[in-house]
């Protein structure tokens, strides 16, 4: 669906910079440079250095214009940029030169990944990768967005869906066609193949959620008995003091959180209320808090008092198959006699480099995925593939042909919703809604 009027938008950070870029779409852009530059576009994809000008035909700024061509573009429309000195005046000067052309208006957010998904320049799956690549804070975060945005998991559901569509071909032709017309037994093949994609989508289903940790990160709380030095270790891994530290048992009441980039990973850390039998309701309703958020974690990091060793641990037997980190803390008073964890004093630092990579560790293990296979990275995914696979699971046990035929159609269908297949204008509103680059 080609779009009729065109949108123009400011693609660098707003505010003052170096530079700014300008980015105009749509069948009007050629226009647009003429109207700015007084000239004709510049040859395609080479960058011409111009005067830009504004109604009058004073001169706003001098800078880079460049030109794409359709459907060689990054939207398929037409497309020019403006690079210019990135001030706010400049920007605004520019912006309202382009507003003044008839049918040319500012984008709404996102709308120019918008456009390269309705001109099928980019699946619904490599859309949300230029999110999650503009998102990515950590290593591991840019790596799942580039290969994400790179095809492969978009490829990887397509081949699904293929398979899933040749299958269903087989499925109407053993309906509409006698046996002796066909080639070999078409309705077992086709129920293997069926058979075959619902095993390979509930093993990708089956990841323990790794690429959704990826870019949510791995949920970690810090527990333990009051005073044992939580927030303290919770502030020196933020490297800046979120957290009240205090001599006084019973300081923190409520959950703390914050985002760290641990070994390329990112990691929420949970500083959480000392475990004891509470003296107040407060601090009751401060345990209740930290033990609930232990449960919900992927990993629990056990911060235990090395110069109180005696001090019950207070562990329910919910957290006890969960992943968990034992730290005996202030070792400069006294070294602990168990065995049983990593030593750390938060007063020298001594051992603090060891919890970090014990965590980094622990984050790699749970998010590191083993094979080559592109790992499943959104709910939304989660959903469409889900509901596939209960459409195969019922077509591999549908005794007649013709509801075999509408499982698998079914099940072809919601993959296709993924990438954009099918549904894509339903579709668009909910992907973008999550974000909103190239306003
Ligand atoms: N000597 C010594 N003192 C420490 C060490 N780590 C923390 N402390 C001290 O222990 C006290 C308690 O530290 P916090 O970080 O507030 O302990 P917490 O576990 O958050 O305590 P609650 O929030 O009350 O449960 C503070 O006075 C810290 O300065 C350490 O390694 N050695
Ligand atoms: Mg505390």
């Amino acid at each position: 669906m080609r779009r009729e009027d065109t949108a123009f938008a400011l693609a660098s950070a707003p505010g003052r910079a170096g530079v700014a870029l300008i980015r105009v779409s749509g069948p009007a852009a050629e226009f647009c440079v003429k109207a700015l530059t007084r000239k004709q576009i510049p040859p395609p994809r080479r960058a011409e250095i111009r005067f830009l000008k504004d109604q009058a035909g004073a001169v706003i700024d001098r800078g880079l214009v460049l030109w794409f061509a359709s459907p060689a573009s990054l939207t398929g429309e037409d497309v020019a940029e403006f690079h210019v000195h990135g001030g706010r005046a400049i920007v605004d000067a520019v912006a309202a030169a382009l507003a003044a052309i008839p049918g040319v208006r500012p984008a709404e957010p996102g709308e120019f990944t918008r456009r390269a998904v309705e001109n099928g320049k980019l699946d619904l799956t490599q859309a949300e990768a230029i999110a999650d690549l503009v998102d990515a804070e950590t290593e591991a975060q840019r790596r799942q967005a580039v290969r994400q945005y790179d095809g492969a998991l978009g490829t990887l559901y397509e081949t699904w869906r293929s398979d899933l569509m040749k299958a269903l071909a087989w499925a109407e032709a053993a309906i509409d066609f006698s046996d002796e017309d066909l080639p070999g037994d078409v309705l077992a093949d086709a129920r293997r193949v069926a058979e075959d994609v619902r095993d390979a989508v509930t093993a990708h289903l089956n990841d323990a959620r790794r690429g959704e940790l990826v870019r949510e990160g791995l949920f970690v709380a810090v527990i333990g008995p009051p005073n044992a030095g939580k927030s303290s270790l919770v502030n020196a891994l933020a490297g800046r003091d979120v957290a009240i530290v205090s001599e006084t048992a019973g300081t923190t009441r409520d959950v703390i959180e914050v985002r760290l980039d641990l070994g390329g990973y990112a990691v929420v850390l949970a500083d959480t209320a000392g475990l004891r039998a509470a003296g107040s309701e407060v601090e009751a309703e401060g345990v209740r808090r930290a033990l609930a958020r232990a449960e919900a974690a992927d990993l629990v990091l056990l911060l235990r008092d090395g110069s109180e060793p005696d001090l019950p641990i207070y562990m329910p037997n919910k957290l006890v198959n969960k992943p968990c980190i034992i730290v005996w803390n202030k070792v400069d008073l006294a070294w602990p006699e168990a065995q049983d964890g990593l030593c750390l004093s938060l007063k020298t630092g001594e051992g603090l480099e060891a919890v970090i990579n014990a965590i980094a560790a622990e984050a790699r293990k749970q998010l590191e995925s083993p094979g080559e296979a592109p790992a499943l990275t959104r709910v939304r995914h989660r959903q469409a593939l889900t509901e596939a696979a209960e459409h195969l699971a019922r077509a591999a046990s549908a005794e007649a042909q013709e509801l075999f035929a509408e499982d698998l159609r079914l099940a072809v269908r919601a993959i296709g919703r993924i990438t954009g297949r099918v549904d894509v204008e339903d579709l668009l509103d909910v992907v973008f809604r999550d974000f909103c680059i190239g306003k």
